[in-house]
């Protein structure tokens, strides 16, 4: 795969000289954005850019080993916001990475729109807005990460891709794509991560960072949910959570402590959709997840104010746990399963 001659072209005029760059991507960073965003950064920096990295909230501690990380300009502090501003009136191009409307990065959006610089999308998401000079949308590809390397091997610049811009890409590879387990681990998945383990990235060091650094009490939470809050509905094809503020108090939840409960749900025969719900102070914010061709971004966008692709897809509701059950528990009869 690879993409248009014209658009790469297009790219590298923009890339000539000096340039003041700014990449933003989306709030609470996954691997995915943070490892494309910080890939992309470094391999800029080696061309000789100026480049910030903005996120419109902090990353989790998990992710904090990805290189570069520290670098991060938080846009959700009083401090951070002035800072972040600053720079973006200054950037003479603004990558935005893994997500692909403004309303997607809430207030950040509004200084991103107002910022004259070149802006350039490079995203995989469903249903783009047209909001950027240059856009690098598609959705075959499983990660930004893996587009990002790509636009590289366009720009003919793999040689400056060093240790260290191969893993953030490969950690945003392999983690949107469940390390090569879901649908989208496409042939050119592989090719990509066949050209960044050739780089030296070392994907049992990945897994572990990634897969196996759970705290004690976030392990015991996630069997709490399981035994406890599990339900099963439609014969046993809908499963889903719903976690209370008190519950996830009990159990003294960081941020991303949540992240791949949604999924557990599939280790059991006949599951095909799963979703998972967790009160937050001023919303009740969905993940649902779907087998095959069961289409959960349609469905969020549809009842939860939420979207993302077919089989992982996002959302909130506003209207408290009970009316949110009962209304999921309607809503799920229209899904086609
Ligand atoms: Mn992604």
């Amino acid at each position: 795969m690879a993409f248009s001659q014209t658009l790469v072209q297009e790219l590298a005029n923009q890339l000539t000289g000096t340039k003041q760059v700014v990449i933003v991507t989306h709030p609470q960073p996954d691997g995915d954005a943070l490892g494309s965003s910080l890939g992309w950064k470094k391999f800029l920096e080696k061309k000789g850019h100026q480049v910030s990295f903005i996120s419109p909230t902090d990353y989790t501690k998990n992710l904090s080993w990805i290189p570069g990380t520290d670098t991060t300009m938080v846009y959700d502090t009083d401090m951070g916001k002035k800072l972040c501003n600053a720079k973006l009136d200054a950037a003479d191009l603004i990558f935005c990475l893994d997500f692909n409307s403004f309303s997607r990065i809430e207030e950040l959006g509004e200084a991103v729109k107002k910022a004259t610089g070149y802006k350039v999308m490079i995203d995989h998401h469903q249903q783009p807005d047209s909001f950027a000079d240059l856009m690098f949308s598609d959705t075959s590809y499983c990660a930004t990460a893996e587009m990002v390397y790509d636009i590289v091997a366009g720009l003919s610049e793999t040689d400056l891709m060093d240790e260290e811009i191969a893993l953030c890409l490969y950690v945003g590879l392999a983690t949107d794509n469940g390390f090569f387990q879901f649908n989208n681990a496409t042939p050119n998945a592989f090719r990509v991560a066949a050209a960044l383990v050739q780089k030296g990235v070392k994907p049992d060091f990945v897994s572990e960072k990634i897969n196996n650094v759970f705290r004690e009490t976030r392990l015991r939470f996630f069997g709490y949910c399981l035994h406890e809050k599990l339900k099963l509905v439609k014969g046993g094809k809908v499963a889903y959570m719903m976690l209370t503020k008190e519950e996830i108090k009990k159990f003294n939840l960081q941020s991303g402590d949540s992240e791949g409960l949604v999924n557990y749900p599939f280790k059991i025969d006949g599951v095909m959709v799963s979703a998972y719900f967790s009160e937050e102070p001023d919303k009740i914010k969905v993940s649902f997840r779907s087998r095959g061709s069961v289409d959960v971004n349609t469905f969020a966008r549809t009842y939860f104010e939420g979207g993302g692709h077919r089989n992982a897809a996002g959302g909130k509701s506003l209207i408290g746990v009970e009316k949110t059950e009962k209304k999921f528990l309607k809503a799920i009869n229209d899904l086609k399963i």
